[in-house]
């Protein structure tokens, strides 16, 4: 067995302060690195859309931010605009380790969000996140970071049914919570079989 630690979108706009701020999202960042410490191999994610991104409920007429849509590909929360390539807000929180092995950015086409880091939100499109993680061997992953709900809840549920043991450290991780996500979020990761710490 071989296992990395993978940093889910620890960035500014979802910190205090930030555009889609998660409540304690910042205070996760000095386990995060702590934990770094344990783990020969270290990825990272960073949610990275273009301006105009269809999951922005500003690109929608009269949509307000956490409104649910139905898109091409299924239903879509409408977010405020975050993480837009190249800002402030999309960067690493200031003080999170990045020396990890590997940045994957996701959610850069404008026509579909991508929660997951194995898949975009149509559940089919492949981010190449599985076979880089296959040619190098690894066959176990702990997840922590932001969003509990849903980036970190999709990436773990992708995971652990392509085969990988997940581990999501639910200490080190902060949700959004919006009606009711985070229960729903806990019982998908662990009806995959995703082990909660
Ligand atoms: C996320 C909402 C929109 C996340 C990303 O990282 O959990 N949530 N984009
Ligand atoms: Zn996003």
């Amino acid at each position: 067995m071989s296992a990395a630690l993978l940093v889910i979108d620890v960035q500014n706009d979802f910190c205090p302060g930030g555009a889609l701020a998660v409540p304690g999202g910042d205070e996760i960042v000095p386990e995060i690195n702590r934990m770094m410490e344990g783990f020969e191999t270290v990825l990272l994610t960073q949610d990275w859309h273009p301006a105009g991104h269809s999951s922005f409920a500003s690109s929608h007429a009269e949509a307000a931010p956490y409104d649910l849509v139905e898109m091409p590909y299924g239903p879509q929360v409408l977010w405020p605009d975050h993480c837009v390539q190249g800002s402030t807000g999309a960067a690493f929180h200031p003080d999170l380790r990045i020396d990890g092995d590997l940045i994957l950015r996701k959610g850069f086409r404008a026509a579909i969000d991508s929660y997951s880091a194995f898949f975009e939100n149509d559940h089919v499109t492949p981010t190449g996140l599985d076979g880089y993680l296959r040619s190098r061997g690894i066959t176990d992953l702990t997840l922590v970071g932001l969003a509990t709900d849903f980036c970190v809840h999709f990436s773990a549920v992708d995971a652990a049914r392509l085969g990988y043991g997940v581990t999501v450290r639910m200490q080190a991780c902060r949700a959004i919570d919006l009606d009711g996500s985070l229960a729903a979020a806990i019982e998908a990761m662990t009806g995959a079989g995703v082990i909660l710490t």
